[in-house]
């Protein structure tokens, strides 16, 4: 491929425009009525659909209240129960058949789920969680692997009111002792271990040692029971009294348990982000608006038809897209979906797509980082697949560049089906901006349009609209119903971090840079603590890496900007290569040379990485972020900071040599 036929000299001269087919737009779901109806009268807009998609046990009068911001309350005279909505509500409307969760551990062994099934196991559950003492509001902490036990675990935990925190399954017994701790969870839900790269991963020593005197910590004191679910059979210590066999009890409990209504304002769950700085923050969600917001974005986002559809999200549940797109937004909608226990490579890296010909996936929702892991690895991997079946496929996560967006609709979606680029935060809830297929054109590379019913926009340091074809920062307008309601225990923090910068407008900060290009359609750029300043120049890490990207060599590409003397800051960038690549080419001697021009000829010289290692992976949390702040400290020389959240500690150290020895 060559600088002209890529065609991206800048992320905004994309030019492949992809609109809707006529039989796509035909059988949508989501129609333009939706625009027109949420600009007529937006608060109306979320209430007509929260009646239309939820059941509330006791209809709501009000819809939005926000006499108090940035503290928002939405539908707060109703009632409802979250599990009931995504569980007994399909079975009364005659649904109790259909499949709920198609599941597959690593291993290959195999479990379908009904939505009666679902609902019995949630039942017990409920009725197992009320004889440990857990009621409304009391917090329960959930660090399981990807089986069904952990949807139900959550699902059981909202039916009987309470609140969870689920924490992913690869942290550190320190990471879960202190977001045990910040909640004061009375409760922990756990397995043995889960099947992870052929091997069992276990989890229940962390657990024991998390709640064990350590660190000059004390015993933790709050926690009362850990209910252990037996997947991974690793042999595992005991402590009587405190540990429960989830198997000893579940199936023993009874199934019957009637969901009582809580307000619409009942927290939901605690989801610890990390933050730039500091300690993890608790972001609270509630019940009713979140639902609401996860339900309609989930059916119209991705042209939901729940009666044929096989949707998969690959997300884990102790990410944000987990809690809103695996677990409640399709359980809602009464999807059937596939839920996977193993990481894709396993036992080889074709792995998803023998899940997807298999299940017959119809829609596909991913990260950007996947899609370039398989783009590393080779196009004939997937081809050798049928994926005939997909027909909407999504990205979240991180901006996806032009050359992995063709890619995912090439070669994953055999040049057809719409993809749309989804962004939002753990703040936001759900869904924000994205493309609706069947209604909008869609741009590889762009995440476009706020969805209905959404009022954001790119404004200056001055919180001033910044008008089309200019960059500036992402703002929320308007409070919306998925909205998060604080971080749990720190009200101040919660104004400071979001809604200080531009207390005067009232906007909620998001943290990311965005472009508005010509139509007014949204590009994200990276978070605004990535931006770099070069001789005073503002530089996107996202554009860095699109333009990196594109170019025949690489596959996956981090920038940062390092504090250099003449510059103020000069951009170093970290490349992993095509396997196909370097396969074919023996000499990659001058490959960071030529980078180095291919990305002064397609942005600009200013923008002309000072360095570029090439690497074999880059640093990542588990739900595939890269991690630029560490990537900074190795190109500044420092120490390198906290890799806690990685999800693959080794990285770093290999990195590290890699640049040192270079020096
Ligand atoms: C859902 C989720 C939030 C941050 C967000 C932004 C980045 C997410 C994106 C995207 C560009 C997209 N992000 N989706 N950037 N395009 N489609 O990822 O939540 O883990 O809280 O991360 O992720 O920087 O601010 P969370």
């Amino acid at each position: 491929m060559s600088a002209e036929n890529t065609s991206i000299d800048h992320l905004l001269d994309e030019t492949r425009r992809f609109p809707p087919t006529a039989d796509f737009a035909a059988a949508a779901v989501a129609g333009p009525d939706l625009y027109e109806r949420a600009d007529a009268d937006r608060e109306g807009f979320w209430a007509e659909q929260s009646r239309e998609l939820l059941h509330w046990h006791t209809p709501f009068t009000q819809v939005l209240d926000w006499a108090n911001p940035p503290f928002a309350k939405w539908f707060a005279d109703g009632e409802l129960n979250v599990a009931y909505n995504c569980l007994d509500h399909h079975v009364e409307a005659g649904n109790g058949d259909r499949v709920a969760l198609l599941w597959e551990g690593e291993p290959g062994d195999e479990r379908r789920i009904t939505y009666a099934e679902l609902t019995d196991e949630v039942r017990r559950l409920a009725n197992v969680l009320a004889d440990l003492g857990i009621g409304q509001g009391d917090r329960v902490a959930i660090y399981l692997p990807m089986i069904p036990e952990a949807v139900a675990s959550m699902l059981a935990v909202a039916r009987v009111g309470a609140i969870h925190s689920v924490i992913f399954g690869g942290f550190s017994a320190d990471s879960l002792r202190s977001r045990i701790d910040d909640a004061g969870a009375k409760l922990v839900i756990t397995a043995d271990g889960g099947w992870r790269k052929g091997k069992v991963s276990p989890l229940k020593p962390a657990v024991d040692q998390a709640l064990a005197d350590r660190n000059g910590l004390g015993e933790q004191e709050t926690v009362e029971h850990v209910l252990v679910v037996r997947r991974g059979e690793n042999e595992i210590d005991w402590v009587a009294d405190r540990d429960v066999w989830y198997h000893e009890v579940v199936p023993q409990a009874s199934a019957e348990h009637e969901a009582q209504p809580f307000e619409a304002e009942n927290p939901l769950f605690i989801l610890y982000t990390s933050g730039t700085t500091g300690k993890p923050k608790g972001i609270l969600h509630t019940s009713g608006g979140y639902l609401t917001q996860a339900a309609f974005t989930h059916r119209n986002v991705f042209d939901l038809h729940p009666e044929s559809d096989v949707y998969w999200c690959t997300a884990d549940i102790g990410w944000i897209t987990g809690h809103t797109y695996v677990v409640y937004g399709p359980l809602a909608n009464g999807a059937t979906q596939v839920l996977y226990e193993g990481t894709p490579e396993h036992p080889e890296p074709g792995r998803w797509w023998d899940v997807i010909e298999k299940f017959g996936v119809t829609i596909f929702y991913t990260a950007p980082t996947a899609i370039r892991g398989f783009m590393k690895q080779g196009r004939q991997i997937p081809q050798a697949r049928d994926l005939s079946s997909l027909r909407v496929l999504g990205s979240v996560g991180e901006p996806i560049n032009p050359e992995a967006w063709i890619w995912y609709r090439e070669i994953i979606g055999a040049g057809k089906t719409p993809i749309v680029d989804t962004w939002w935060q753990t703040e936001t809830g759900a869904i924000m901006v994205s493309a609706l297929p069947g209604v909008t054109e869609t741009k590889p590379g762009s995440a476009q349009v706020p969805v209905p019913g959404i009022s954001l926009d790119v404004v200056g340091e001055d919180g001033r609209h910044v008008g089309n074809g200019n960059g500036g920062l992402l703002v929320v307008t308007e409070p919306w119903p998925s909205m998060l309601r604080g971080i749990w225990g720190d009200p101040e923090r919660f104004k400071e971090t979001y809604w200080d910068k531009f207390s005067e407008q009232g906007y909620y900060f998001a943290g990311d840079g965005a472009r508005l290009d010509e139509d007014g359609d949204i590009w994200l750029l990276g978070r605004v603590d990535d931006v770099m300043n070069v001789s005073g120049h503002r530089l996107s890490t996202a554009e860095i890496e699109s333009s990196l990207v594109a170019h025949e060599a690489t596959a996956e590409a981090a920038v940062v900007g390092a504090a250099d003397e003449t510059t103020g800051q000069a951009v170093v960038a970290y490349c992993v290569l095509k396997e196909s690549y370097l396969k074919s080419h023996e000499d990659i001697e001058n490959l960071a040379q030529d980078l180095r021009g291919w990305v002064a000829d397609q942005i600009g010289a200013i923008a002309r990485p000072r360095e570029i290692y090439i690497v074999t992976e880059l640093p990542k949390t588990r739900s595939g972020k890269i991690m630029r702040r560490l990537l900074r400290d190795v190109a500044e020389g420092r120490e390198v900071g906290d890799t806690t959240t990685l999800a693959d500690t080794m990285v770093m150290s290999t990195i590290q040599s890699k640049v040192t020895g270079r020096r």
